[in-house]
């Protein structure tokens, strides 16, 4: 007996384009996504960002809670929530998006959370910055890894983990990481990892580890589950891919109109209408161009100042609708010249989709 009931199981099913099993429906009760209609706000509402937890929420005592500093580091130390609290504090607005967000778009389709838009949203979130504690605990010479524990275990083919990262000491010093204990200005919520997470600001979202208890300095590469064993673009199982970092640019559109209760189809009557939504791109390069496609035709919109470096950019369209069927579509360009591309490259796990976004809309008086 091995003691692991999971032991070589893999749970994934094979899919079918449009058809999705009850596991799969199970991860999208649980993981819910943002309401596209909120893309009209800067700041997402605490209940409306969406959550992406791979086991169970860890229910965990504030008073009790520590942050453990070991391995190799020269003065390893432990910290209580509240004295992070009285280190210096800062307060950023990052957009943060799950790499599987586009999933169902990309065929044949992996068998996980079933994303299609949604997995994105933008949050004011409140903490102080990881690099200035990890250097008081002074790391070794050798180290190479610092890995990232969350106090969430469970099992994904067959491995059983808690859920860890881990970044490198030259990602560490390049990325504003927070040690974050409040979302928009409120205490964590449990599903977004109370008391204690990380924030990685421009990269996907498994970056930014929920419900932080070690940080681990390390002298070989970390060799963690989330960390080599997914999150890699693939094409086949065996390859260990290259690794999902900064998240690729990207626009959402609010959909325009009244919708379909089941379909989501849209309804508009004919005259102007603001076109709007939300663009963003990663490691903290910013959205040059919105584009709105109308017809066959490409429009450009004007795109506001984000609220940080780290948060996406409103952008809007004023369309004199004439009525017609379209099917509307969003792309937008980083300054880095990055485009969405029309259809993105597929990989083995769905991850990091960037194709624009289309809305269906029927304009009728
Ligand atoms: N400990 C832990 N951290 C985690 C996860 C998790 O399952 N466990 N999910 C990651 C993933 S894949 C994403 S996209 C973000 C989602 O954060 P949110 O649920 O607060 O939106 O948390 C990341 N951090
Ligand atoms: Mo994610």
């Amino acid at each position: 007996m091995s003691g692991n009931p999971f032991d070589g199981e893999d749970g994934r099913e094979v899919t079918e384009p449009g058809v999705f099993s009850a596991a799969e429906v199970g991860l999208a009760n649980r993981n819910s996504g943002a309401f596209l209609e909120m893309l009209a706000l800067d700041i997402t509402p605490v209940g409306a960002h969406y959550l992406l937890t791979h086991f169970d929420v860890p229910l965990l005592e504030v008073g009790a809670h520590r942050l453990v500093f070991d391995g190799a580091f020269d003065a390893p130390f432990e910290m209580s929530l509240e004295e992070i609290k009285a280190e210096p504090q800062v307060t950023m607005p990052v957009t943060m998006e799950c790499a599987g967000n586009g999933r169902t778009g990309m065929e044949p389709r992996a068998f996980s959370m079933p994303w299609a838009y949604e997995a994105v949203g933008t949050a004011e979130w409140t903490g102080t910055p990881l690099a200035p504690l990890i250097a008081r605990a002074k790391p070794q010479g050798g180290v190479v890894d610092f890995a990232f524990e969350g106090a969430d275990f469970g099992y994904d083919k067959g491995v059983g983990h808690a859920f860890g990262r881990s970044l490198t000491p030259e990602e560490l010093a390049d990325l504003d990481v927070l040690l974050v204990y409040e979302m928009n200005g409120q205490p964590l919520l449990p599903q977004h990892g109370a008391p204690l997470r990380l924030i990685v600001p421009g990269w996907y979202g498994m970056a930014s580890v929920k419900w932080l208890t070690r940080v681990t300095a390390m002298t070989e590469r970390y060799q963690g589950f989330q960390q080599v064993g997914t999150y890699r673009f693939r094409q086949t199982a065996e390859e260990l891919g290259a690794p999902v970092t900064e998240i690729r640019v990207k626009s959402l559109m609010v959909p325009p109109g009244v919708p379909d209760w089941i379909t989501r189809k849209r309804r508009l009557s004919p005259g102007l209408v603001r076109l709007q939504g939300r663009a963003w791109s990663g490691a903290g390069v910013p959205v040059d161009k919105v584009e709105v496609r109308i017809g066959e035709k490409w429009h450009a919109a004007k795109v506001e100042k984000p609220l940080g470096r780290y948060a996406w950019a409103g952008w809007s369209l004023d369309w004199d609708a004439q009525p017609g069927h379209y099917v509307l579509a969003c792309r937008a360009t980083d300054a880095a010249g990055n485009v969405q591309p029309m259809e993105a490259e597929w990989n083995l796990s769905g991850f990091a989709n960037n194709a624009p976004h289309e809305v269906e809309v029927f304009v009728e008086d």
